[in-house]
């Protein structure tokens, strides 16, 4: 059988890249050789990774990060930089040598010599928290271009509350094929071509292959009429020839839209047979193909070795910001703003804080309002929005159901970033990836919303928040059958279980409109994950009378103890916690006293010690209460403990009838709290 290597074919890719190496390699080709050569000796040391991407991609990347990108290498976190995503992720090797040759500290020849290797910063993809130039965390195809469409979004919104003289960067995408094959990158690109973010401008890698061969096998679009539908400037280019390159990118920065170039470039440049073809997508060359690759582009340094006169005009581009970086930090000192901006981008939350959320607190605790949970949040929010100015909220098409709006916030507009509000359209995905940008450019807090069960269609870009270590907030609503009419197709059954089974996601399912208070300051405070607020459509009455600090911080606690030792112990979350009020009151009519637990975070409880563990939940039988799947539970529940909830998906039925219909009463709390021997 054939190869997909020889599948795909690649005779017209070699004579045009023969025609290309028979010109005299210039500096600046020379300074793209590096990264080839660095690439190509990286993946034959680890014996892995992707060669090709940045082999066909070192030209046009040495031109944008020598040339056009606002960088300085001495100071990566520098707030007015400009943003390099690397969509591509499986390319990490042009970001591992595009860094290691501008001098950025922390990514020396040993790094790269252990490229892919375990603690090593030059991990299989860029991995954001191995080194502070990298953005994001890359491998998931699309999520790159996607999460830059927020962090273009954060700089115009930025640009709008401090002006131009802090905040004036661009965000630069190299995207491949498989990012625009993707589904997201149609979501993102609509709502970036929509805004007119025009600060944003992705070098698509148009090589025509990807894994199976060539994208001719799967695709016949052509991305550059998809983005142009979408509002976005477009310019087709030879990505091995300098001259269109820079044409490009200077035609790219005057633009009044988003721009996308397509760089026609050939996958595994250099490598005499596997250029071209996806043979050099995703393995080692192999020594000979290696070494010929090197001999064809004229390189005859020793493997990991880059001579002088390559690193000399490299660094000096790694230094090229530097002066503009110097006087940005001079008008930083009398920038009028200048500590709401330090603050914001430190993440810090501001001091006057604690006082407003205790002062709503304590109005809650008096009136113990009946509400919806998400009704709960949007009272929060009416507390929030104005204490927190870099609170960005938005909806994915639900502000009216998720409650995600509230006075004086206005909506980002092409024509005006003086605003509070992203309406991101029905684009769950786009949403959450453009939300991982907001967060991750800094300055901002971004919260979105939408029905929780549509938390299926963020779960990529949760799981990047969450690996990622970033706060991001989620709104959502609608939470179980408890939203009754719409169904089966709306109705969350598994999504706890599975989301609480994500490392570093937050999930909290607050009970009434004290908790949920106390969940926003807690998912506020989470400043190394994300966050899912899980709320009811359905009221709720008031269960907490008391106000003083945050009880939802431990995770579950005993809202209300068993008059006398315990008979049995009901845990529930949300809106099934005053079911568990209402049996215990029934209970004690019977003289059966039981106590009730909320427990609005599994995570934040397992971090409990044991000894306050143990404490809230007793050595009495357990009941636990969840209108959701049952799976998760049992770490809880012990061997004599009983699940109420539910089995299978729901039911289109009002929800009263629904809680009936599938078990989850009174009645049935008390049969099980009775059958265990009570
Ligand atoms: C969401 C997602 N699906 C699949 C993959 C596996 N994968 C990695 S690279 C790749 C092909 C990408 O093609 P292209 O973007 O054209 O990259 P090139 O081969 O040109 O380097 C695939 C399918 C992935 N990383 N992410
Ligand atoms: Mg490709």
């Amino acid at each position: 059988m054939a190869s997909i290597a020889e599948l795909s074919g690649n005779d017209e890719a070699l004579a045009r890249q023969a025609e290309i190496l028979r010109q005299p390699v210039t500096t600046e080709r020379g300074m793209a050789n590096a990264i080839r050569a660095l690439t190509i000796d990286a993946v034959e040391a680890a014996k892995c990774g992707h060669p090709g991407m940045p082999m066909g991609m070192a030209d046009v990347a040495t031109v944008l990060w020598t040339k056009y990108m606002k960088y300085d290498a001495a100071d990566p976190k520098w707030p007015d930089r400009d943003r390099f995503v690397l969509s591509a992720g499986h390319g990490s090797m042009l970001l591992y040598a595009l860094l290691h040759l501008s001098g950025h500290d922390g990514m020396d020849m040993t790094a790269l010599r252990s490229f892919r290797q375990l603690h090593s910063v030059a991990a299989g993809h860029p991995e954001y928290h191995e080194h502070p130039a990298i953005e994001m965390t890359t491998g998931p195809l699309g999520q790159g271009i996607a999460t830059a469409v927020g962090m273009a979004l954060a700089e115009r919104l930025l640009t709008a509350k401090y002006g131009k003289s802090l905040v004036d960067h661009r965000t630069w995408v190299i995207a491949g094929d498989g990012c625009l094959m993707e589904g997201i990158s149609h979501e993102a690109g609509a709502l970036a071509g929509h805004l007119k973010l025009n600060k944003l401008i992705v070098l698509f890698d148009d090589n025509s292959i990807s894994i199976d061969g060539g994208t001719d096998l799967a695709t016949s679009e052509d991305p550059l009429k998809r983005f142009a539908s979408y509002g976005w400037a477009t310019r087709r280019i030879d990505g091995h020839d300098y001259e269109q390159i820079n044409a490009a990118l200077t035609f790219a920065q005057k633009s009044a839209k988003p721009v996308m170039i397509a760089c026609k470039t050939i996958i595994g440049f250099g490598a005499p047979s596997k250029a071209g073809t996806a043979g050099s997508h995703g393995a080692a060359l192999g020594g000979r193909e290696a070494e010929a690759a090197k001999r064809a582009l004229g390189w005859p340094h020793l493997p990991f070795t880059v001579p002088n006169e390559v690193y000399e005009p490299w660094k000096a581009a790694g230094a090229r910001g530097g002066a503009a970086r110097r006087t940005w930090l001079k008008r930083l000192q009398k920038h009028p703003q200048k500590a709401e901006f330090e603050r914001t981008i430190s993440g810090k939350l501001p001091d006057a804080l604690p006082e407003a959320m205790r002062d709503y607190k304590a109005s809650l605790a008096e009136t113990k309002p009946k509400l919806a949970t998400r009704q709960a949040s949007q009272k929060t929010l009416e507390v929030l929005v104005p204490a927190i100015p870099e609170l960005i909220g938005g909806s994915a098409d639900l502000t009216g159901s998720n409650l995600t709006l509230v006075k004086n916030m206005l909506g980002a507009k092409p024509d005006n970033f003086a605003a509070r509000y992203i309406y991101y359209g029905v684009r769950e995905h786009g949403m959450a990836a453009a939300m991982n940008g907001i967060a991750l450019h800094g300055g901002l807090i971004p919260y979105g919303g939408t029905f929780f069960v549509f938390s299926d269609y963020m779960r990529p870009s949760i799981r990047l928040a969450a690996l990622m270590g970033i706060r991001v907030i989620h709104v959502l609503t609608h939470d179980s059958i408890g939203l009754g009419e719409d169904g089966p197709t709306h109705q969350p059954i598994e999504h706890l279980a599975s989301l609480r089974a994500m490392p570093n996601v937050l999930v909290l399912r607050p009970a009434d409109a004290m908790e949920t208070a106390e969940c926003w300051e807690l998912a506020l405070r989470n400043i190394t994950g994300p966050s899912l607020l899980v709320l009811s459509r359905q009221a709720v009455p008031a269960l907490r009378a008391e106000a003083n600090g945050n009880k939802c911080a431990r995770g579950a606690y005993v809202l209300a103890e068993a008059e006398g030792p315990r008979a049995a112990t009901l845990i529930a979350t949300g809106t099934e916690v005053s079911l568990a009020m209402s049996a215990r009151a029934a209970l004690a009519k019977d003289g059966i006293q039981v106590a009730v637990v909320s427990a609005p975070s599994f995570e934040l409880f397992e971090k409990q010690d044991s000894g306050y563990r143990d404490t809230v939940l007793g050595i009495a039988p357990r009941i636990g209460i969840e209108a959701a799947i049952g799976y998760g539970w049992d770490r809880w529940l012990g061997g004599s403990g009983k699940f109420i909830g539910m089995r299978g998906f729901g039911a289109s039925a009002p929800a009263e009838d629904l809680y009936k219909y599938f078990g989850i009463t009174e009645a049935a709390i008390i049969a099980a709290v009775k059958e265990r021997g009570v």
